[in-house]
Protein backbone atom coordinates (compact mmCIF):
# COMPACT_ATOMS: atom_id res chain seq x y z
CA UNK A 1 0.00 0.00 0.00
CA UNK A 2 2.89 2.54 0.71
CA UNK A 3 4.50 1.60 -2.80
CA UNK A 4 0.77 2.58 -3.99
CA UNK A 5 1.16 5.82 -2.61
CA UNK A 6 4.86 6.10 -3.75
CA UNK A 7 3.65 5.13 -7.37
CA UNK A 8 0.69 7.57 -7.35
CA UNK A 9 2.34 10.68 -6.05
CA UNK A 10 5.20 9.79 -8.92
CA UNK A 11 2.81 9.22 -11.65
CA UNK A 12 0.88 12.99 -10.37
CA UNK A 13 4.26 14.57 -10.46
CA UNK A 14 4.66 13.14 -14.28
CA UNK A 15 1.22 14.26 -15.19
CA UNK A 16 2.28 17.63 -13.77
CA UNK A 17 5.34 17.97 -15.40
CA UNK A 18 4.22 16.96 -18.83
CA UNK A 19 5.10 20.10 -20.80
CA UNK A 20 2.82 19.48 -24.34
CA UNK A 21 -0.19 16.52 -25.33
CA UNK A 22 2.53 14.22 -26.79
CA UNK A 23 4.36 13.87 -23.14
CA UNK A 24 1.04 13.63 -21.78
CA UNK A 25 0.41 10.35 -23.91
CA UNK A 26 3.40 9.03 -22.74
CA UNK A 27 2.52 9.52 -19.37
CA UNK A 28 -0.51 7.89 -19.46
CA UNK A 29 0.88 4.93 -21.63
CA UNK A 30 3.56 4.28 -19.19
CA UNK A 31 0.47 3.88 -16.54
CA UNK A 32 -2.65 2.86 -18.15
CA UNK A 33 -1.44 1.29 -21.36
CA UNK A 34 -1.23 -2.28 -22.17
CA UNK A 35 1.97 -2.50 -20.45
CA UNK A 36 1.82 0.50 -18.32
CA UNK A 37 2.19 0.23 -14.26
CA UNK A 38 -1.08 0.28 -13.43
CA UNK A 39 -1.85 -2.32 -15.53
CA UNK A 40 1.05 -4.11 -14.97
CA UNK A 41 -0.56 -4.54 -11.23
CA UNK A 42 -3.56 -5.13 -11.89
CA UNK A 43 -2.17 -8.63 -14.03
CA UNK A 44 -0.91 -9.60 -10.49
CA UNK A 45 -3.82 -9.51 -8.19
CA UNK A 46 -4.72 -13.07 -10.17
CA UNK A 47 -2.43 -14.35 -7.82
CA UNK A 48 -3.55 -13.06 -3.91
CA UNK A 49 -5.75 -14.97 -2.35
CA UNK A 50 -9.05 -13.44 -2.20
CA UNK A 51 -8.93 -10.81 0.59
CA UNK A 52 -5.54 -9.36 -0.25
CA UNK A 53 -7.58 -9.27 -3.92
CA UNK A 54 -10.33 -7.31 -2.63
CA UNK A 55 -8.08 -5.03 -0.68
CA UNK A 56 -5.43 -4.20 -3.29
CA UNK A 57 -7.89 -4.71 -6.28
CA UNK A 58 -10.00 -1.73 -4.69
CA UNK A 59 -6.86 0.79 -4.37
CA UNK A 60 -5.62 0.13 -7.66
CA UNK A 61 -9.04 0.97 -9.33
CA UNK A 62 -9.03 4.51 -7.09
CA UNK A 63 -5.72 5.01 -8.23
CA UNK A 64 -6.11 4.36 -12.20
CA UNK A 65 -9.35 6.49 -12.15
CA UNK A 66 -7.25 9.13 -10.40
CA UNK A 67 -4.58 9.36 -12.91
CA UNK A 68 -7.08 8.80 -15.35
CA UNK A 69 -9.11 12.38 -14.03
CA UNK A 70 -5.41 14.15 -13.45
CA UNK A 71 -4.57 13.23 -16.96
CA UNK A 72 -7.93 14.28 -18.66
CA UNK A 73 -7.43 17.35 -16.44
CA UNK A 74 -4.00 18.42 -17.28
CA UNK A 75 -5.16 17.57 -21.37
CA UNK A 76 -7.55 20.47 -20.38
CA UNK A 77 -5.27 22.84 -19.13
CA UNK A 78 -2.69 21.81 -21.82
CA UNK A 79 -5.46 22.14 -24.57
CA UNK A 80 -6.27 26.10 -23.44
CA UNK A 81 -2.62 26.97 -22.94
CA UNK A 82 -2.32 26.13 -26.36
CA UNK A 83 -5.87 27.90 -27.63
CA UNK A 84 -4.54 31.11 -25.81
CA UNK A 85 -0.58 30.81 -27.36
CA UNK A 86 -2.41 30.92 -30.82
CA UNK A 87 -4.98 33.51 -30.07
CA UNK A 88 -1.79 35.43 -29.08
CA UNK A 89 0.45 34.68 -31.44
CA UNK A 90 -1.93 35.25 -34.43
CA UNK A 91 -3.54 38.03 -33.08
CA UNK A 92 -4.73 40.62 -36.06
CA UNK A 93 -4.21 44.34 -35.70
CA UNK A 94 -7.80 45.84 -36.53
CA UNK A 95 -6.40 49.41 -36.57
CA UNK A 96 -3.81 48.60 -39.34
CA UNK A 97 -4.54 50.60 -42.05
CA UNK A 98 -6.00 48.46 -44.99
CA UNK A 99 -3.72 47.88 -47.98
CA UNK A 100 -4.69 50.40 -50.81
CA UNK A 101 -6.97 48.52 -53.40
CA UNK A 102 -6.12 49.64 -57.36
CA UNK A 103 -8.61 51.95 -58.24
CA UNK A 104 -9.91 52.90 -61.78
CA UNK A 105 -9.72 56.61 -62.73
CA UNK A 106 -13.02 58.47 -64.83
CA UNK A 107 -11.27 59.43 -68.02
CA UNK A 108 -11.70 63.94 -67.90
CA UNK A 109 -14.23 63.64 -71.06
CA UNK A 110 -17.17 61.29 -68.48
CA UNK A 111 -16.35 63.50 -65.98
CA UNK A 112 -17.16 66.36 -67.95
CA UNK A 113 -20.32 64.92 -70.00
CA UNK A 114 -21.44 63.96 -65.76
CA UNK A 115 -21.10 67.95 -65.00
CA UNK A 116 -22.57 69.46 -67.25
CA UNK A 117 -24.78 67.21 -67.38
CA UNK A 118 -25.79 67.63 -63.66
CA UNK A 119 -26.21 71.90 -64.46
CA UNK A 120 -28.41 71.26 -67.24
CA UNK A 121 -30.15 69.21 -65.21
CA UNK A 122 -30.96 71.75 -63.25
CA UNK A 123 -32.14 74.03 -65.58
CA UNK A 124 -34.42 71.45 -67.40
CA UNK A 125 -32.79 69.55 -69.43
CA UNK A 126 -32.91 65.57 -70.12
CA UNK A 127 -30.23 63.74 -72.17
CA UNK A 128 -31.02 62.33 -75.27
CA UNK A 129 -29.16 59.87 -77.45
CA UNK A 130 -29.03 58.51 -81.13
CA UNK A 131 -27.04 56.20 -83.29
CA UNK A 132 -22.97 57.06 -84.28
CA UNK A 133 -23.65 55.94 -87.89
CA UNK A 134 -26.03 58.41 -88.96
CA UNK A 135 -27.81 58.89 -92.55
CA UNK A 136 -27.89 61.85 -95.04
CA UNK A 137 -30.95 62.85 -93.91
CA UNK A 138 -30.61 63.25 -90.13
CA UNK A 139 -26.98 64.23 -90.34
CA UNK A 140 -27.63 67.39 -93.12
CA UNK A 141 -30.86 67.59 -95.58
CA UNK A 142 -32.59 68.47 -92.01
CA UNK A 143 -30.12 70.92 -90.66
CA UNK A 144 -30.62 72.85 -93.68
CA UNK A 145 -27.41 72.11 -95.31
CA UNK A 146 -27.31 73.21 -99.03
CA UNK A 147 -26.77 70.57 -101.32
CA UNK A 148 -22.92 71.36 -102.06
CA UNK A 149 -22.04 72.44 -98.40
CA UNK A 150 -18.61 71.45 -97.64
CA UNK A 151 -19.03 69.02 -94.63
CA UNK A 152 -20.73 66.94 -97.11
CA UNK A 153 -17.49 66.53 -99.04
CA UNK A 154 -15.89 62.85 -98.93
CA UNK A 155 -12.84 64.55 -97.58
CA UNK A 156 -14.01 66.17 -94.78
CA UNK A 157 -16.22 63.36 -93.45
CA UNK A 158 -16.48 59.46 -93.16
CA UNK A 159 -18.78 57.92 -95.12
CA UNK A 160 -20.00 54.43 -94.92
CA UNK A 161 -21.18 51.52 -97.63
CA UNK A 162 -24.34 53.16 -98.98
CA UNK A 163 -27.19 51.32 -97.76
CA UNK A 164 -29.33 48.67 -99.99
CA UNK A 165 -31.94 51.61 -101.07
CA UNK A 166 -28.92 54.15 -102.13
CA UNK A 167 -29.10 56.41 -98.73
CA UNK A 168 -25.49 57.59 -97.81
CA UNK A 169 -24.63 56.56 -94.17
CA UNK A 170 -22.19 58.76 -92.58
CA UNK A 171 -20.34 59.07 -88.85
CA UNK A 172 -22.21 61.66 -87.52
CA UNK A 173 -20.18 64.72 -87.66
CA UNK A 174 -21.65 66.27 -84.67
CA UNK A 175 -24.81 65.43 -82.41
CA UNK A 176 -27.62 67.54 -83.89
CA UNK A 177 -28.89 64.64 -85.32
CA UNK A 178 -30.15 63.53 -82.02
CA UNK A 179 -32.32 65.99 -81.65
CA UNK A 180 -33.14 66.22 -84.90
CA UNK A 181 -34.65 62.67 -84.37
CA UNK A 182 -36.20 64.01 -80.58
CA UNK A 183 -38.22 66.61 -82.63
CA UNK A 184 -39.58 64.32 -85.38
CA UNK A 185 -40.81 62.10 -82.46
CA UNK A 186 -41.63 64.18 -79.25
CA UNK A 187 -43.96 66.61 -79.26
CA UNK A 188 -42.81 70.28 -77.63
CA UNK A 189 -42.02 71.89 -74.97
CA UNK A 190 -38.52 70.30 -75.78
CA UNK A 191 -35.46 70.60 -73.58
CA UNK A 192 -32.69 68.49 -74.39
CA UNK A 193 -28.83 68.19 -74.13
CA UNK A 194 -26.78 65.52 -76.62
CA UNK A 195 -23.58 64.89 -75.66
CA UNK A 196 -21.29 62.14 -77.13
CA UNK A 197 -18.93 61.12 -80.18
CA UNK A 198 -18.81 62.83 -83.43
CA UNK A 199 -16.37 62.26 -85.97
CA UNK A 200 -14.60 64.41 -88.62
CA UNK A 201 -12.08 63.77 -91.17
CA UNK A 202 -9.51 66.43 -89.71
CA UNK A 203 -6.02 65.77 -88.02
CA UNK A 204 -3.81 68.42 -86.41
CA UNK A 205 -2.51 70.29 -83.36
CA UNK A 206 -6.10 71.03 -82.44
CA UNK A 207 -8.42 68.42 -84.50
CA UNK A 208 -9.04 64.81 -84.09
CA UNK A 209 -10.82 62.17 -86.03
CA UNK A 210 -13.38 61.27 -82.82
CA UNK A 211 -14.28 63.90 -80.92
CA UNK A 212 -16.77 65.38 -78.29
CA UNK A 213 -19.59 67.33 -78.25
CA UNK A 214 -22.55 68.51 -76.64
CA UNK A 215 -25.31 70.44 -78.08
CA UNK A 216 -28.31 71.50 -76.94
CA UNK A 217 -32.17 72.26 -77.80
CA UNK A 218 -35.41 74.30 -76.61
CA UNK A 219 -38.16 74.33 -78.61
CA UNK A 220 -41.39 75.67 -77.04
CA UNK A 221 -43.83 78.54 -78.01
CA UNK A 222 -42.88 81.30 -76.83
CA UNK A 223 -39.03 81.01 -76.45
CA UNK A 224 -36.44 83.70 -77.46
CA UNK A 225 -33.17 84.66 -77.70
CA UNK A 226 -33.10 86.35 -74.75
CA UNK A 227 -33.84 82.51 -72.67
CA UNK A 228 -30.93 81.39 -74.99
CA UNK A 229 -28.58 84.09 -73.35
CA UNK A 230 -29.69 83.26 -69.59
CA UNK A 231 -29.22 79.63 -70.29
CA UNK A 232 -25.54 80.10 -71.67
CA UNK A 233 -24.79 82.15 -69.03
CA UNK A 234 -25.48 80.42 -66.32
CA UNK A 235 -24.40 76.97 -67.83
CA UNK A 236 -20.84 78.90 -68.36
CA UNK A 237 -20.53 80.49 -64.52
CA UNK A 238 -21.31 77.35 -63.59
CA UNK A 239 -18.90 74.79 -65.21
CA UNK A 240 -16.07 77.25 -65.01
CA UNK A 241 -16.77 77.86 -61.06
CA UNK A 242 -16.62 82.00 -61.55
CA UNK A 243 -19.68 83.96 -60.55
CA UNK A 244 -19.02 86.97 -62.78
CA UNK A 245 -17.43 85.57 -65.71
CA UNK A 246 -18.45 87.56 -68.59
CA UNK A 247 -19.76 86.60 -72.13
CA UNK A 248 -19.94 88.10 -75.26
CA UNK A 249 -22.32 86.75 -78.01
CA UNK A 250 -20.73 88.13 -81.31
CA UNK A 251 -23.20 87.78 -84.60
CA UNK A 252 -22.72 84.37 -86.39
CA UNK A 253 -23.27 81.81 -89.54
CA UNK A 254 -24.65 78.37 -89.50
CA UNK A 255 -27.01 77.03 -91.82
CA UNK A 256 -29.33 75.68 -88.73
CA UNK A 257 -29.95 78.52 -86.69
CA UNK A 258 -31.13 82.27 -87.78
CA UNK A 259 -30.05 84.67 -86.32
CA UNK A 260 -26.58 82.66 -84.89
CA UNK A 261 -24.01 83.80 -82.65
CA UNK A 262 -20.41 82.66 -81.16
CA UNK A 263 -20.02 83.28 -77.39
CA UNK A 264 -16.72 84.61 -75.99
CA UNK A 265 -15.94 84.18 -72.13
CA UNK A 266 -13.66 86.51 -70.71
CA UNK A 267 -10.17 85.41 -69.92
CA UNK A 268 -6.46 87.25 -69.79
CA UNK A 269 -3.32 85.88 -71.30
CA UNK A 270 -0.96 87.80 -69.35
CA UNK A 271 2.37 86.11 -69.11
CA UNK A 272 1.35 83.50 -71.63
CA UNK A 273 -1.08 82.20 -68.85
CA UNK A 274 -4.65 81.79 -69.93
CA UNK A 275 -6.82 82.72 -66.97
CA UNK A 276 -10.84 82.41 -67.06
CA UNK A 277 -12.68 85.60 -65.78
CA UNK A 278 -13.52 89.23 -65.88
CA UNK A 279 -9.70 90.17 -66.87
CA UNK A 280 -10.07 91.98 -70.72
CA UNK A 281 -9.87 89.49 -73.23
CA UNK A 282 -12.00 87.45 -74.44
CA UNK A 283 -11.71 83.59 -75.79
CA UNK A 284 -14.68 81.59 -78.17
CA UNK A 285 -16.13 78.57 -76.46
CA UNK A 286 -19.42 77.39 -78.46
CA UNK A 287 -21.96 78.09 -81.27
CA UNK A 288 -25.76 79.07 -80.81
CA UNK A 289 -29.01 80.90 -82.30
CA UNK A 290 -32.86 80.23 -82.76
CA UNK A 291 -33.30 77.34 -84.71
CA UNK A 292 -34.16 77.93 -88.39
CA UNK A 293 -37.85 77.83 -89.44
CA UNK A 294 -36.26 75.73 -92.03
CA UNK A 295 -34.94 72.84 -89.58
CA UNK A 296 -38.42 73.13 -87.34
CA UNK A 297 -40.18 72.34 -90.88
CA UNK A 298 -38.09 69.41 -91.56
CA UNK A 299 -38.55 67.57 -88.49
CA UNK A 300 -42.39 68.20 -89.12
CA UNK A 301 -42.98 71.01 -86.43
CA UNK A 302 -44.76 74.16 -87.47
CA UNK A 303 -42.61 77.13 -87.51
CA UNK A 304 -45.55 79.63 -87.11
CA UNK A 305 -45.85 77.99 -83.77
CA UNK A 306 -42.87 76.74 -82.60
CA UNK A 307 -39.52 78.11 -81.98
CA UNK A 308 -36.39 78.24 -79.97
CA UNK A 309 -32.88 78.07 -79.56
CA UNK A 310 -30.09 75.51 -79.79
CA UNK A 311 -26.20 75.77 -78.92
CA UNK A 312 -23.11 73.06 -79.50
CA UNK A 313 -19.89 73.00 -78.19
CA UNK A 314 -16.76 70.86 -78.03
CA UNK A 315 -15.74 68.79 -74.66
CA UNK A 316 -12.65 69.07 -74.77
CA UNK A 317 -11.91 72.47 -75.19
CA UNK A 318 -14.29 72.90 -72.46
CA UNK A 319 -12.51 70.19 -70.12
CA UNK A 320 -8.92 71.58 -71.16
CA UNK A 321 -9.56 74.97 -70.14
CA UNK A 322 -11.38 73.94 -67.21
CA UNK A 323 -8.60 71.56 -65.72
CA UNK A 324 -5.73 72.81 -67.62
CA UNK A 325 -5.29 70.21 -70.10
CA UNK A 326 -2.56 71.26 -72.39
CA UNK A 327 -2.65 68.71 -75.44
CA UNK A 328 -5.80 67.76 -77.44
CA UNK A 329 -4.21 64.42 -78.97
CA UNK A 330 -3.42 62.91 -74.33
CA UNK A 331 -6.96 62.63 -74.68
CA UNK A 332 -6.79 59.79 -76.91
CA UNK A 333 -4.00 57.90 -76.55
CA UNK A 334 -4.97 56.12 -73.54
CA UNK A 335 -1.95 56.28 -71.68
CA UNK A 336 -2.75 55.17 -67.78
CA UNK A 337 -0.36 57.76 -66.54
CA UNK A 338 -2.04 60.49 -68.14
CA UNK A 339 -5.20 59.23 -66.43
CA UNK A 340 -4.19 59.17 -63.30
CA UNK A 341 -3.25 62.40 -63.63
CA UNK A 342 -5.76 63.90 -65.31
CA UNK A 343 -8.61 61.45 -64.42
CA UNK A 344 -11.24 61.33 -61.29
CA UNK A 345 -12.31 59.17 -58.52
CA UNK A 346 -15.50 57.63 -59.76
CA UNK A 347 -17.34 58.06 -56.37
CA UNK A 348 -16.82 62.73 -56.77
CA UNK A 349 -20.40 63.25 -57.82
CA UNK A 350 -20.73 66.50 -59.22
CA UNK A 351 -22.92 68.99 -56.91
CA UNK A 352 -26.43 69.57 -57.59
CA UNK A 353 -26.15 73.65 -58.56
CA UNK A 354 -21.73 73.69 -59.82
CA UNK A 355 -19.79 72.06 -61.61
CA UNK A 356 -17.31 70.04 -59.29
CA UNK A 357 -15.13 71.85 -57.64
CA UNK A 358 -12.39 70.04 -55.91
C1 LIG B 1 -20.47 74.81 -82.51
C2 LIG B 1 -21.81 75.25 -82.89
C3 LIG B 1 -24.08 74.68 -82.85
C4 LIG B 1 -26.34 73.94 -83.08
C5 LIG B 1 -25.01 73.67 -82.88
C6 LIG B 1 -28.44 72.86 -83.67
C7 LIG B 1 -29.13 71.66 -83.66
C8 LIG B 1 -30.38 71.62 -84.20
C9 LIG B 1 -30.96 72.73 -84.72
C10 LIG B 1 -30.23 73.89 -84.70
CL1 LIG B 1 -31.24 70.16 -84.25
N1 LIG B 1 -29.00 73.94 -84.18
N2 LIG B 1 -27.22 72.89 -83.12
C11 LIG B 1 -26.74 75.27 -83.24
C12 LIG B 1 -25.80 76.26 -83.19
C13 LIG B 1 -24.45 75.98 -83.01
O1 LIG B 1 -22.77 74.29 -82.64
O2 LIG B 1 -19.55 75.56 -82.57
N3 LIG B 1 -20.32 73.55 -82.08
C14 LIG B 1 -19.06 73.03 -81.69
Amino acid sequence: MDSLEALKAELNGAVAEAGDLAALDEVRVSALGKKGRITGLMKTLGGMDSDQRREMGQALNVLKDEIAEAIEARKTGLQRAALSARLEAERVDVTMPARPSPSGRLHPISQTIDELTAIFGDMGFRVAEGPDIEDDFHNFTALNFPPGHPARDMHDSFYLPDRADGSKTVLRTHTSPVQVRTMLTEKPPIRIIAPGRTYRSDYDMTHTPVFHQVEGLVIDEATHMGHLKGCLIEFCRAFFDIDDLPLRFRPSFFPFTEPSAEVDIGCSRKGGELKLGNHGDWLEILGCGMVHPNVIRNCGLDPERYQGFAFGMGIERIAMLKYGIPDLRTFFDADLRWLRHYGFAALDMPSMTHGLTR
